[in-house]
């Protein structure tokens, strides 16, 4: 019987309401369990966040035609029926605050954080800190994880940090283009060092979901990015997505951890 469920890089969006309905059919799944307990989501939730301010301004009539209303309103529901939402930053959206999560009963996370399931402990992080190969990315994740930088942009205008999100998403893809596979790949010495206090670690970020072995002889569970999940069927768009299931699989069966696609149930 599934007890938790992990997710990571939905990248949900106005743009691409597909995913936001796969979302949503999720959280329906969820409902129907009865002995879920919680619902973990590691980062990159949304494909840019600008801070909780860009939805708790809205007037109650512009919140009641917002793409986010539905989430919120679902995710509600989940938690009054008594299963914990959990949610982790992600390099997209560092900026989401517990003000937002308090829409719906959920909890601001921090990695590395860890999950007891029976005897064993999982590390959860999103991932993109174990990236150590792309030296400039991690330069560039502290200074977006910095306090006064988050100080910085959140004094802006939402339309200033819009444009400075979209400024900065062009560079990336720009560099993004020049990067060996690898770069943008976990570093095997920074998993063994993330995983030693741990059994298994979880993580997602790399859109590459998979079960590896590490070479210490414990498991590192990739969760994949649902912009790789066919809308319609939820099922993996690419033959990539290895062994991936759908949230029917996942949550359905009594399989204990199982799985490697966009959703993992413990
Ligand atoms: C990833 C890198 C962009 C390197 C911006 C708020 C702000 C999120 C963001 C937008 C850009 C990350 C999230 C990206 C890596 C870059 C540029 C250089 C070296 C805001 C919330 F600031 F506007 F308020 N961003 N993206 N870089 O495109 O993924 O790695 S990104
Ligand atoms: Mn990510």
């Amino acid at each position: 019987e599934v007890q938790q469920v992990l997710i990571s890089d939905l990248h949900l969006s106005p743009e691409e309401p597909a995913l936001v309905q796969a979302f949503l059919a999720l959280l329906d799944d969820c409902l129907a369990l009865p002995q879920l307990k919680r619902l973990f989501i590691l980062g990159d939730w949304f494909e840019v966040w600008i801070g909780d301010d860009a939805y708790l301004s809205l007037s109650k009539d512009e919140r009641q035609t917002h793409w986010l209303t539905p989430l919120s309103v679902k995710l509600k529901k989940l938690r009054v029926a008594g299963c914990e939402i959990l949610v982790m930053h992600g390099n997209r959206d560092f900026l989401l605050g517990q003000p937002f999560c308090n829409l719906f009963g959920g909890e601001l996370i921090y990695e590395p954080y860890t999950l007891t399931v029976g005897q064993k402990n999982y590390r959860l992080e999103h991932g993109d800190a174990l990236c150590i190969d792309d030296k400039k990315y991690q330069f560039f994740r502290k200074v977006m994880r910095n306090r006064l930088t988050q100080w910085y942009l959140l004094s802006k205008s939402l339309e200033k940090r819009l444009a400075i999100a979209d400024n900065m998403r062009q560079k990336s893809q720009q560099n993004n283009a020049n990067k060996a596979a690898y770069i943008m790949d976990v570093n095997e010495n920074a998993v063994i060092q993330a995983i030693t206090a741990s059994d298994a670690l979880v993580h997602g970020h790399t859109h590459r979901p998979d079960i590896h072995p590490t070479s210490n002889d414990k498991i590192r569970y990739v969760l994949g990015d649902w912009r790789l999940l066919d809308s319609g069927t939820r099922q993996p768009k690419v033959s990539a997505v290895i062994g991936a299931v759908t949230a029917d699989d996942c949550l359905n069966k009594d399989k204990k951890p199982n799985n490697n696609g966009a959703e993992f149930g413990l």
